[in-house]
């Protein structure tokens, strides 16, 4: 298996050559993570069930020697499996749990989020040729809406987000990685999260000295910078009016959300 340690992943990228999916980047670091090195087969949207010689309209997919698998999550699976003796992607029962529910919490908080406050930059940055395919299947996502339209006014919704991410916030103060000491699978599937908005973020969505940064800075210089595609936009530099909300709790990084019980006469009140 693997012949000369080298796995086939089919990218899903930008006209930078940047990969944009989120589950392709998280197979990207799965692979890394394992010791693979990567042959990356180029494109973009239009064309993939040709690449995949009719496999799959939908990307991630590898190819191991002779053996095709499809979906990110299979895709871990299979090289846990095929590849026990390397580092696991999942290294325990509640790393799957935790995968479950950072992958929903993140979904819901920065793909709807964020889809179309940058959803015209995304298909100006997409290949020329998937133009018009991404503008046609994007806007039935965005209410029929042209993108541009979709996208306008995004200078006074993006500073609402940044409060959202508190609860990631508050656990990376208290671990190095959502894994505990090292990263796991979990910690590529938000980081891919991450690096599809970094992708597309013409206009960043964080403020410069966001809690978030440390991880993020130290989850893309993984790998030898595997995150660090020059067409990756910053995330951080949002500046802030008078009126927005604050975008994250200064000070109050590491309280827990009720204080721990120390015995009769300790505070109750819970802490935000
Ligand atoms: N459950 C699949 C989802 C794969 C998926 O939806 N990939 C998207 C990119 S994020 C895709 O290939 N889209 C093709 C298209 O939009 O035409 C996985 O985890 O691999």
């Amino acid at each position: 298996m693997a012949r000369n340690n080298r796995i086939t992943l089919f990218d899903l990228q930008f006209a930078s050559g940047c990969t944009t999916s989120p589950y392709v980047w998280r197979t990207k670091y799965a692979l890394a993570h394992k010791g693979f090195d990567i042959d990356l087969v180029p494109g973009g949207f239009v064309g993939i069930l040709d690449r995949t010689g009719g496999r799959s309209d939908r990307l991630p997919v590898i190819v191991d020697d002779d053996r095709w698998v499809l979906d990110s999550v299979v895709i871990a699976d299979y090289l846990d499996e095929t590849y026990p003796e390397r580092p696991l992607l999942f290294p325990n029962p509640a790393s799957r749990a935790v995968l479950r529910f950072v992958d929903n919490w993140i979904w819901s908080t920065v793909i709807d989020a964020y889809f179309e406050n940058y959803i015209a930059d995304y298909h100006d940055l997409s290949l020329p040729g998937d133009q018009p395919y991404v503008r046609e299947t994007r806007e039935k996502f965005v209410g029929n809406r042209p993108l541009e339209v979709a996208q306008a006014g995004r200078e006074d919704r993006l500073p609402l987000m940044p409060p959202r991410f508190e609860p990631l916030r508050k656990l990376l103060s208290e671990t190095p990685w959502i894994g505990g000491d090292a990263p796991d699978y979990a910690d590529f599937s938000a980081l891919g999260i991450f690096l599809w908005l970094a992708s597309i973020a013409r206009t960043p969505p964080f403020t410069h000295d966001d809690p978030m940064r440390d991880w993020l800075d130290r989850g893309f210089d993984l790998f030898g910078g595997l995150g660090r595609h020059p067409g990756l936009n910053t995330l951080f530099g949002l500046q802030l009016r008078p009126g927005d909300p604050e975008p994250f709790v200064r000070n109050g990084l590491g309280q827990q959300v009720t204080p721990t019980n120390q015995g009769p006469g300790a505070p109750v009140e819970p802490q935000r």
